[in-house]
């Protein structure tokens, strides 16, 4: 099996395309956007605002067998590391901090489970080139994530979280080239959307689109911001989509406010 954090993927890689120049890092506005997740700001449209409200972290798990039994559906997250799938699940969630209760030493290269509904989990996969030494990301994934990817049934879908002002990296590439086989969909969030002008927006998102096209099994690409909470609602809908929860559901009733 393929290790996408160390080898070659085996079908050819497609030039990277994604036009959009790479900025420098603004640390300040990723302190922004750290405040706001602290404190967030009243929502727009409440309804779609914090569409899994009942999101709670549920466990932590390093074998494949003590993943929870009970799971109907579940969808994963994976990105590069510092992409913003924390924030990600944390702005889905509505909630502050979430997805860091997890983040303890030791832990970050396993799967942390969230429930958001019964039965229904968010996975928050490590990040891509998380780990200090290569001998530990092939035994890891070797023994827990591609085997997770590959066989657990209760997976319905991938959320792949790349950072919209670099897109489709080469460890993008390998994830997606070896998960596409599975037939299982995909869903790209090109995250920090608030970092590029509406122009690069635009044309990002129709490059990746473009790029993807061919890649053999479902996939949607859609922009997304934490910051501004952006897109919130378009991936509230493909992901409860594949988890099976309809849009009226109790969780959003209780973001509306209602018991
Ligand atoms: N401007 C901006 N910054 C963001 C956004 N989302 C995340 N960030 C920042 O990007 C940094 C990384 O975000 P995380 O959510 O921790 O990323 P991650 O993918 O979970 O990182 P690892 O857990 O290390 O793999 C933090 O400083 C966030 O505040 C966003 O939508 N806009
Ligand atoms: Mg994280």
């Amino acid at each position: 099996m393929s290790d996408p954090q160390t080898l070659k993927p085996r079908v050819k890689t497609p030039p990277k395309k994604a036009a959009t120049k790479a900025k420098p890092v603004q640390k300040r506005s990723e302190k922004a956007a750290a405040a706001a997740q602290e404190r967030p700001s009243a929502p727009k449209d409440p309804g779609h605002a914090h569409p899994f409200p009942r999101t709670e972290f549920l466990t932590t798990v390093a074998k494949l067998r003590d993943a929870p039994g009970d799971a109907v559906a579940e969808v994963a997250f994976v990105g590069r590391s510092n992409a913003g799938k924390s924030s990600a699940i944390n702005t889905l969630a509505g909630k502050t901090r979430l997805a860091y209760v997890s983040k303890t030493p030791g832990r970050t290269q396993h799967l942390n489970y969230f429930s958001v509904a019964p039965d229904r989990y968010f996975v928050d996969l490590p990040g891509y080139g998380f780990a200090k030494v290569p001998e530990d990301v092939r035994k890891q994934w070797d023994v827990l994530l591609g085997p997770y990817l590959q066989t657990r049934e209760q997976l319905k879908g991938l959320v792949v979280i790349m950072d919209s002002r670099r897109p489709l990296t080469e460890m993008d590439w390998q994830m997606l080239e070896w998960f596409a086989p599975t037939g299982r969909p995909v869903h790209v969030l090109l995250s920090k959307a608030d970092k590029l002008s509406r122009q690069e927006q635009t044309k990002t998102l129709r490059q990746v689109k473009a790029d993807l096209a061919d890649l053999g099994c479902p996939v949607s690409v859609q922009l997304f911001s934490s910051l501004k909470r952006d897109g919130v609602a378009e991936a509230a809908r493909v992901l409860k989509g594949w988890l099976g929860l309809c849009d009226n559901t109790a969780t959003d009733s209780e973001a509306l406010g209602h018991p």
